[in-house]
Order: structure tokens, then C-alpha cells, then sequence
């Protein structure tokens, strides 16, 4: 069976770990793509000189030519730029909007057959203008942020209750901004609800709010500590989770902002919602029934995306 090919458009930060991580897990080859000369194949090489220590087998390669992402299997775009402290995810459109457009087109050329993970912010406009641009069919095009959001409200509750991570499960719906919803009656331990928990005495209902609230600024908190950048490690593993379920058609259920058509009552806008992620892409949108102050969190996240799309719009009306 040949190797999957997995193209990383962007090789910064975050694409250097991706990476590093598709090759310890052998999910394939790589190929890095970046606009910058020698980094894709400065960090490429680096990352295959450890593969005799690590032990794992794959090619790895770095480019400053679309041609070389020919037939990719997966294409995972960190292409753009990053926060600094002060600045929202919303600052980085006008910048990372006109890398989207050069990316689609890329990406159309020579891999259109790929699954396709954004990761670049303002998240939910941007993988919304790169399905655009590209012209990928929906469920082939997809944006990591509820896989990372969840990560960090798990860690920080398994922080609190002193239990494995392993069986923190979490929930976060909508957009990927300050405004994001992590639902805290469809987060458990051990498939115990936190508000169960709560009042079994294990927390608070101030200290479980409190860890809602460092979740919506999770991201934030990671710039303010880095000062030159934004968080690297745990955006690469969850997107490597999702690329992992549909390489190997796993079909695990992962919080993806995805394309609705109705689904929520949202139409044309990529949201954060639980989805089936195998071999199909997004094969299945999972649509939960919300209570009424978590319907009202979830429009205000909606209303937010909407206003981010708004604004591509403004600037890029072919996208419209
Ligand atoms: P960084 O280390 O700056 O890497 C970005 C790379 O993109 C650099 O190597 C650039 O040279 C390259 N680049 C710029 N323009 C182009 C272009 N036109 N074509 C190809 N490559 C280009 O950033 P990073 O890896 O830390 O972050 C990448 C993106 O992910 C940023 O937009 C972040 O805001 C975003 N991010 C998203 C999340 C989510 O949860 C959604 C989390 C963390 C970071």
C-alpha cells in the first residue's frame, strides 16, 4: 500500500510540529510548503534526520512550489500569520484573507481531491474563504479550533479534579473566539456531567465558570506568555487527530467548524459543531438540542462569524 501524502501549507510554528508529529505517528509522507526559502526544507530535513533516532519510516520533503503538493491525501494550511499581544484574531483578516486566496488556488490545481484542515485565524471566515477559493466540495474542506478548544477546557478539568485527562470529555460549540461555548452539561468524567459533579462537592460552580471562562480566553493566554507568536503544540495535535480519523476513516466524532446548511439554523457559514470525520470528510454534522441560555451563546457566536464573513466579503466581493 503506498504512503499517504500529506502537504503542510504554512511551515512555521505550527507546521514544523505537524510535522514532526505525522512522522512519529507514521501517517505518511510530508511535504512542507512555505513562501519563505529554506524553512520547508531547512525544517523538513531536520525533522527526517531524526526520524534513525525516533524510528519511524517516511519521506520528508520542503518546497516553495505548489506543483510539489501534486495529489496530496491531506492538506493541513497554516499559511498567514499569527497573533501578537493585543492583537484579536479578528486583525489578521486583511493579511491572511489574500493568503487564502493564493492557497485555494493551489490547492485546486494540484491536490483537489484532498481533505483539507485550516488552521489559519480569524478561523471561521478564513476556512470559510479557503473552501471558496479552492473549490472543494464542503465536506472535504474543514477548520480545526473545537478540537483545541476542548483540549484545553479537558486539561484544565482534570487539572481541577486531579483524574486523567483520559477521561475528561468536553464539549465547546461555535465560532473560535472569545464568545465560544463549551457546554458544560455535555462535559463529563467518566460520563458524569459537571453539573453532577458540582454537586457531588468535587468543584464549585464559581471554580467550574472560572475554567470556562480561562477556555474562551485559552488562546490569549498562551500569546500574552509567548510575547513573538501563539500557541503551536496543542493546535498541531488536534489537527493531526482530525487528519488522523480520516486518513485511517475512524470516524470519531470531533468538534470541527464545519459547513452548515441549515444544521443549528446557520446556512453558508463554517461553525464549530460535533462532526463525523472519516473517509468521506465531514460525513456526518451531529445536531444537539440547546437549551435556551445556550442557544442565546451560540448566536452570539454565530452573529460573530457572520460578522467576520461580513467583512471577507467587503474586501474580497469574488468571494460573495
Ligand atoms: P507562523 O509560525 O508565523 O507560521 C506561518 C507561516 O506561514 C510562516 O512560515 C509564513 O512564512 C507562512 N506564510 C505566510 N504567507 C504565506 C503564503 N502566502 N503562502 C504560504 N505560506 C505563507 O504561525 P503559526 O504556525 O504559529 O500559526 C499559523 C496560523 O494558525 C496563524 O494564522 C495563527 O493565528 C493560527 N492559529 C490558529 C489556531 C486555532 O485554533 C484555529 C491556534 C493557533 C494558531
Amino acid at each position: 500500500m503506498p504512503r499517504k501524502k500529506i502537504a503542510l501549507i504554512g511551515s512555521g510554528q505550527i507546521g514544523g510540529t505537524l510535522a514532526h508529529l505525522v512522522g512519529l505517528k507514521e501517517l505518511g509522507d510530508v511535504v512542507m510548503f512555505d513562501i519563505a526559502e529554506g524553512i520547508p526544507q531547512g525544517k523538513s530535513l531536520d525533522i527526517a534526520e531524526s526520524s534513525p533516532v525516533s524510528g519511524f519510516d517516511a519521506k520528508l520533503s520542503g518546497t516553495n512550489g505548489y506543483e510539489e503538493i501534486k495529489d496530496a491525501d491531506v492538506c493541513i494550511v497554516t499559511a498567514g500569520v499569527p497573533r501578537k499581544p493585543g492583537m484579536s484574531r479578528d486583525d489578521l483578516i486583511g493579511i491572511n484573507l489574500k493568503v487564502m486566496d493564493q492557497v485555494g488556488a493551489g490547492i485546486k490545481k494540484y491536490a483537489p481531491n484532498a481533505f483539507v484542515i485550516c488552521i489559519t485565524n480569524p478561523l471561521d471566515a478564513m476556512v470559510w474563504a479557503l473552501q471558496k477559493s479552492s473549490g472543494l466540495p464542503r465536506n472535504m474542506v474543514v477548520g480545526m479550533a473545537g478540537v483545541l478548544d476542548s483540549a484545553r477546557f479537558r486539561y484544565f478539568l482534570a487539572d481541577e479534579f486531579n483524574v486523567s485527562v483520559e477521561d475528561v470529555t468536553a464539549f465547546v460549540l461555535g465560532g473560535h473566539g472569545d464568545d465560544m461555548v463549551p457546554l458544560v452539561r455535555y462535559s463529563t468524567v467518566a460520563g458524569i456531567p459537571l453539573p453532577d459533579l458540582v454537586k457531588m462537592g468535587w468543584t464549585t460552580q464559581a471554580k467550574l465558570d472560572a475554567i470556562v471562562d480561562r477556555t474562551r480566553k485559552g488562546g490569549g493566554e498562551i500569546v500574552n506568555l509567548l510575547k513573538t507568536g501563539s500557541a503551536f503544540y496543542a493546535p498541531a495535535a488536534s489537527a493531526i487527530q482530525m487528519a488522523e480519523s480520516y486518513l485511517k476513516d475512524k470516524k470519531r466524532v470531533l468538534p470541527c467548524a464545519a459547513y452548515l446548511s441549515g444544521e443549528y439554523g446557520v446556512k453558508d457559514l463554517y461553525v464549530g459543531v460535533p462532526c463525523v470525520i472519516g473517509e468521506k470528510g465531514v460525513e456526518r454534522v451531529v445536531e444537539i438540542s440547546l437549551a435556551k441560555p445556550e442557544q442565546e451563546m451560540f448566536k452570539k457566536s454565530v452573529d460573530s462569524v457572520q460578522g467576520l464573513v461580513e467583512a471577507c466579503k467587503k474586501v474580497s466581493p469574488d468571494l460573495a
